[in-house]
């Protein structure tokens, strides 16, 4: 399916400008799991045992790379707690067993960086009890002077978040820009079929702003200005003008919720992880295409017309549409544009209302797509409404 889809998306920006092609750029970094087996041992560390927030499950090495993914699978497992100590103080001393193994894979001591766009295409268990997240962590200071951000968190009661964070004046003590987005709210009233999917995560870092995308949605930009600890007792002063290491985990309880209703095992699928560091340039999209310009006549509102592809030549670009007014006359009232799950350079184009011929053989839409640096490009695109269909 993944390839197919792929394969799908290459033909519709070819459409309207066949001497452009997508950006070949490569990352500086990338782990494209296509590998078997453990996950690359140049760049990932698996974290053992338990970790933080009191989490349910003990780490160890449940993540592997199969067919080009990397899967991490939480397990309804009971692994006794080596370092149990029935009069020890701490959560993880107190802990006979653990009821849950999973896994945690970071990059710390292996890989870094500073600033650039960074993007993860990945599938994320969305039931009670799990607390799936793509994080980075600096390299310097105590957690949280050493700033974190959340690409993702996904835990209950069924939400999206999208964070970065920075140090208090209290020790282990954060303050947060935070987004949270119910999934019943925001993506499935979009795309029912949302929590089954693959979708986009992008971070664009740079010395101004710290911006994190889901597919071709912003979902949450934090200044930074604002990432600034009130002290440097325990980190840096500037969090995130440090280097980043890079965390993908799949965390059981807590903040995910209760798990004990659900069905085990869970599966986290992560295609890949892609950075060009220090990205900071950007071109404009130069065109857009859609990948099917016909109509058949009296299809009902909501019916797909097609996709909307652009030609923008920045690696691991996310771009926005919208319908906007022009010279001329548009039909733009009759069309709507959604986002399309797991890509960050098409959309969806639909119908708002039902089409007849006798009302005319074309419709217009003039479209305007909007980049990650907020770079347009606007197209009137031509829509046949065709009787000969049924
Ligand atoms: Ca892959
Ligand atoms: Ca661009």
């Amino acid at each position: 399916m993944t390839k197919i889809h792929l394969f799908c998306v290459a033909a519709v920006i070819v459409i309207g400008s066949p001497s452009h092609a997508q950006s070949k750029l490569p990352p500086t970094w990338a782990d494209e799991f296509s590998g078997t087996g453990v996950p690359d041992r140049n760049k990932w560390v698996f974290e053992q045992g338990f970790q933080r927030n009191e989490e349910l499950q003990y780490y160890q090495n449940n993540a592997w790379q199969e067919k080009g993914e990397l899967i991490i699978e939480a397990r309804r497992e009971k692994v006794p707690n080596p370092k149990y100590n029935p009069s020890g103080k701490s959560w993880y001393e107190k802990r006979q067993f653990s009821e849950f193994t999973s896994a945690s894979v970071r990059t710390v001591g292996k890989y870094y960086f500073q600033y650039g766009r960074m993007q993860v295409r990945a599938k994320i268990p969305c039931v009670a009890g799990a607390w799936p997240a793509i994080w980075t962590l600096g390299k310097t200071g105590e957690w949280p002077s050493n700033g974190e951000c959340d690409l993702l968190e996904y835990y209950k009661p069924d939400i999206i978040l999208a964070n970065t964070l920075k140090a208090t004046h209290r020790p282990y003590n954060a303050a947060w820009d935070t987004v949270k987005l119910p999934v019943n709210k925001h993506f499935t009233s979009v795309d029912p079929q949302w929590r089954d999917q693959y979708h986009v995560w992008t971070m664009q870092w740079d010395e101004d702003y710290v911006r994190l995308y889901l597919d071709s949605v912003l979902l949450n930009d934090t200044p930074q200005s604002w990432l600034v600890n009130p002290t440097t007792q325990w980190g840096p002063k500037e969090p995130f003008k440090q280097p980043h290491e890079i965390l993908l985990n799949l965390a059981i309880g807590a903040n995910g919720g209760d798990p004990s209703k659900t069905t085990f095992p869970l599966r986290y699928h992560i295609d890949y992880v892609r950075v060009w560091e220090r990205y900071t340039k950007n071109t404009a999209p130069t065109n857009i295409g859609l990948s099917k310009k016909s109509i058949a006549e009296g299809l009902p509102a909501g019916a797909v017309v097609g996709n909307l592809g652009v030609i923008d030549e920045d690696p691991a670009e996310v771009v926005r549409y919208s319908l906007v007014k022009g010279d001329g006359a548009t039909h733009n009232d009759a069309f709507s544009i959604s986002f399309l799950s797991g890509e960050t350079r098409l959309s969806v184009v639909k119908t708002t209302k039902q089409l007849k011929h006798a009302d005319g053989p074309t419709r217009s839409i003039r479209v305007r797509a909007t980049d990650i640096e907020g770079a347009t490009f606007e197209k009137v695109i031509i829509i046949q409404v065709d009787p000969s269909v049924r």
